[in-house]
């Protein structure tokens, strides 16, 4: 009828021209396509021992890895749990699992043993490649006794290395020696990242060959790429590659571009600086807090950061001030934001100002919405499609999202609905330019510096406390982190428990950003009467107590 169409009508696509896009192939075929061409260009670049793997390497002990792991006894459809920092170790893994139509599954290597518990299970691991300082983490029952555990050095634990193999055992293997199964989908997962999604407790999200590729091709392919890598370019790794924004947007990108990865184990300012200068970096893709870094700190002077020509910050929102204030220290630079989500991709919209024909946006936008895909928003009352400058909650759709959340057909219908939308939990409008502009979050989820703080998480860990009747974890905005976990808490009759037992009792459980930083002792939670809290009333409440 003419009211459904009018209500579908307020689709938005990209300004670029759709591209083909090879989504048939392999992601490692497709990444490693163009490198024949440029074999003995520098691919990685560990900062951390300066050591450096050209395109040809790199493809070479890729191969080796996949012989390796296939020695092992993974198999098509098998997962991998890489509990790694940046690393090439990390690059090798993932690639050579790809090869032999195995699953990498990307962890914290901060997070708790409880933590990598959860996932390894729910993922269903076979092996873990990690570092040997956690290997100590990696003592749980829970795990199981045939588990394999490779570490990617020496380490100095004797006792716990008895139970290791060294990486050599995979880089090291015959790469002669495989065979890539010759029944590869592209609808066959590649990357299994843990997401929480709109709601709930982190799910597995099946990244297939043919999203992870498309996503890559919407950024970086055709004649006009929207995210335009050169092959002379130093791509600064820094954001943990178990985040699917640096393993699509950094290291994927890059592969398929031909540009050099500088990758960095961890965030500290003066290896940083001192690293951009070295190697000239080029591209920085960046969070919030590292803009903030790098538009505010002294340290920042002291150095020649004249080579970065492109800054690319995403995972969380950006203040106008901070994008001004970066580039009266980045003068040279181009500045523009990115979307993703774990479950789109991840890339929803780009600026275009990164484009080889780069066009103009606006401060604070997050750039338009990606070639080959469609974008609408809906008024999330009614369900319908809003015109322009209305905010609503942002839905995609195209060849580049999740298949769906791993044994979680629910959780999967409640995300993507019949007719391939993906809801994104996000509150924003596009303007009269295109531009896309997010405005709010309507999901649970809590950002702190970009990482998810999934709320359900800390409330079941909460109420399993014995002298904890209910509890509700919500986000307080924070200068600093964007936003961190707060709790309202209901003690159990007659118990005394203070703010500070509790907060030391999660602090136990997670890693440090999922950390609560305040407690208020509450008499009931509010909650609908379907029994969901209303995070929405405790929200407003902390806004009305700060
Ligand atoms: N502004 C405001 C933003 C923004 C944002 C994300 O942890 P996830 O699931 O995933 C990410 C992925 C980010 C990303 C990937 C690739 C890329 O090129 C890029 O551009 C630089 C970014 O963060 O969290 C998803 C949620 O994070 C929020 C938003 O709520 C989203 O649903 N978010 N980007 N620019 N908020």
């Amino acid at each position: 009828s003419s009211v459904l169409q009018s209500a579908e009508s307020h689709v938005f696509t990209s300004k670029l021209p759709n591209i083909p896009i090879s989504n048939h192939l392999p992601l490692h075929t497709y990444c490693f396509e163009n490198s024949t061409q440029y074999p003995d260009r520098i691919c990685l670049l560990s900062g951390n021992s300066g050591k450096s793997y050209t395109f040809a390497e790199t493809h070479l002990i890729c191969r080796k890895v996949a012989a390796g792991l296939s020695n092992l006894g993974v198999n098509r459809g098998d997962v991998v749990m890489v509990l790694l920092q940046n690393c090439p170790e990390f690059v090798f893994t993932f690639m050579g699992a790809s090869m032999i139509g195995a699953v990498t599954t990307t962890a914290n290597p901060f997070y708790t043993t409880n933590e990598i518990v959860k996932q390894f299970k729910a993922s269903k691991s076979k092996l873990i490649v990690t570092q040997s300082q956690y290997v100590d983490k990696l003592r749980d029952p829970a795990l199981g006794d045939g588990l394999i555990i490779i570490t990617i050095d020496e380490g100095t634990n004797e006792n716990e290395l008895d139970r290791c193999l060294h990486f050599s055992v995979l880089a090291e293997a015959n790469e002669n020696e495989f065979v890539p199964p010759p029944d590869l989908e592209p609808e066959d997962a590649v990357a299994l990242p843990f997401s929480s999604g709109t709601t709930g407790l982190p799910k597995g999200v099946i990244l297939t060959h043919k999203s992870l590729i498309t996503s890559v091709a919407q950024q970086v392919d055709g004649e006009n790429p929207n995210l335009y890598l050169k092959s002379d370019d130093v791509v600064l790794c820094v954001l943990p590659l178990f985040h699917i924004y640096s393993l699509n947007s950094v290291l994927l990108c890059s592969l398929r571009a031909g540009s050099a990865v500088l990758l960095m184990q961890k965030f500290e300012i003066g290896s940083l600086l001192e690293l951009i200068q070295r190697h000239k970096v080029s591209v920085a893709a960046v969070v919030p807090p590292l803009v903030l870094a790098l538009a505010k700190n002294p340290l920042v002077d002291k150095f020649d950061l004249s080579s970065i020509r492109m800054v690319l910050s995403g995972a969380a929102p950006l203040g106008k001030e901070l994008e001004a204030a970066l580039l009266t220290r980045l003068p040279q630079a181009v500045f523009g934001q990115g979307y993703g989500m774990t479950e789109a991709g991840p890339v929803l919209s780009m600026s275009p100002s990164f484009a080889k024909q780069p066009l103009p946006t606006k401060s604070g936008s997050c750039g338009n919405v990606v070639r080959n895909a469609e974008l609408k928003v809906v008024d999330p009352e009614t369900g319908r499609s809003l015109p322009r400058n209305q905010p609503g909650e942002i839905c995609i759709r195209g060849p580049q999202i999740m298949k769906g959340y791993l044994n979680d057909v629910e959780a999967t219908a409640r995300t993507i609905d019949v007719d391939g939308w993906l809801h994104t939990g996000d509150i924003g409008f596009v303007d009269d330019d295109e531009d896309v502009f997010i405005v709010d979050r309507v999901k649970e989820l809590i950002k702190f510096k970009g990482f998810q703080v999934p709320p359900a998480e800390l409330e079941a860990l909460l109420v399993s406390h014995p002298n904890i009747a209910d509890a509700a974890v919500v986000p307080k905005k924070d200068e600093a982190a964007g936003e961190v976990p707060v709790a309202f808490v209901v003690r159990s009759n007659g118990f005394e428990l203070t703010e500070e037992a509790i907060k030391e009792f999660i602090a136990k459980q997670v890693v440090f950003y999922k950390r609560l930083h305040k407690v208020y002792f509450v008499h009931a939670i509010p909650k609908s009467p379907a029994g969901k809290i209303l995070r929405k009333d405790l929200r407003a409440k902390l806004a009305a107590t700060s």
